[in-house]
């Protein structure tokens, strides 16, 4: 069957291989902070030095790290593909974003950062996102009217993911929905699967191991994404 409609979800997993650490990996363990400790508004709230503190660090490490081959395998199928194909990527990194713009895609391609992302910050007054001016501080003061600070621009636990509208109706008409390098541990990026098989999808896991979800696929590729990913794709 030929698929046109594509949708591919991606994890941590497929950035590991670039020296980015996965979430799940060392007991959920983040350079020393439990990630539910600094990932959440409450936390941001509480310690506002240690959540900026957090992402100017991993913000720094960006700067160390290079798109994959399995990141690169996803640009050159966006180049070449002839239909829809919509790219969620859990991930905050930039990875995807530098892969696709040294190998620029087919016009039916879109890329969508649902947790957001670390190169950006968003004003707490009012919403507004701008690409990231440098460390923030405890208290960043934001550009915009009426003045809030900045706040990094990602979405934590129980927040709501962006742009689901677009990512549901993706799925609700895709004909082949692929999952790289997540756990299935965090929703609502753990239930697409469901939502494509709901669509009438062919669901295709490529992973290290299996996720929390593997039995809702059709069938699965186990093994590094660097690997897994062009050989799936080429
Ligand atoms: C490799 C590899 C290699 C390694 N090659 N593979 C329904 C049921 C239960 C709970 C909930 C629910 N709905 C919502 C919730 C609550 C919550 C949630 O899911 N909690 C769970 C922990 C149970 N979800 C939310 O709060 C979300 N918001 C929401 O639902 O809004 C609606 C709402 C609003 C208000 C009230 C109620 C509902 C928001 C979730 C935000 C997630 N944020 C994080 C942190 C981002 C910030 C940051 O980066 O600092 O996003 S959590 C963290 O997990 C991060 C990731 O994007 C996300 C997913 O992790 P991922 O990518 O899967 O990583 P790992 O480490 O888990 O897995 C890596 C995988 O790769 C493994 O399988 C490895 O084997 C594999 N691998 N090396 C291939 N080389």
């Amino acid at each position: 069957m030929t698929h046109r409609n594509l949708v591919i979800l991606t994890g941590s997993g497929i950035s590991a291989e670039s020296g980015v650490p996965t979430f799940r990996a060392a007991d959920g363990l983040w350079m020393g902070h439990r990630v539910q400790d600094v990932a959440t508004p409450e936390a941001f709230a509480r310690d506002p030095a240690l959540v900026q503190d957090f992402y100017n660090q991993r913000r720094r490490q960006l700067a160390q790290v290079e798109p994959n081959a399995a990141h690169q395998a996803l640009a050159e199928l966006a180049a070449r593909w002839d239909g829809d194909l919509l790219l969620v990527t859990q991930n905050v990194d930039d990875l995807h974003d530098r892969a696709h713009a040294s190998t620029p895609p087919a016009a039916g391609f879109e890329l969508i950062h649902m947790h957001g992302e670390l190169l950006k910050a968003q004003c707490t007054a009012t919403g507004q996102v701008l690409d990231w001016p440098g460390d923030l501080a405890p208290d960043q003061p934001s550009p915009f009217r009426p003045k809030g600070r900045l706040r990094p621009h990602i979405v934590w636990f129980g927040e709501w993911p962006l742009r689901m509208d677009r990512i549901e109706a993706a799925l609700a008409a895709c004909d082949l929905f692929v999952s790289i390098g997540t756990s299935g541990a965090v929703y609502p990026a753990a239930g697409f699967v469901q939502l494509a098989n709901h669509a009438g999808a062919r669901t295709v896991e490529l992973n290290l191991e299996p996720s929390l979800g593997s039995r809702f696929f059709d069938d699965a590729r186990y093994g590094p994404a660097t690997e897994i990913v062009p050989a799936f794709f080429a």
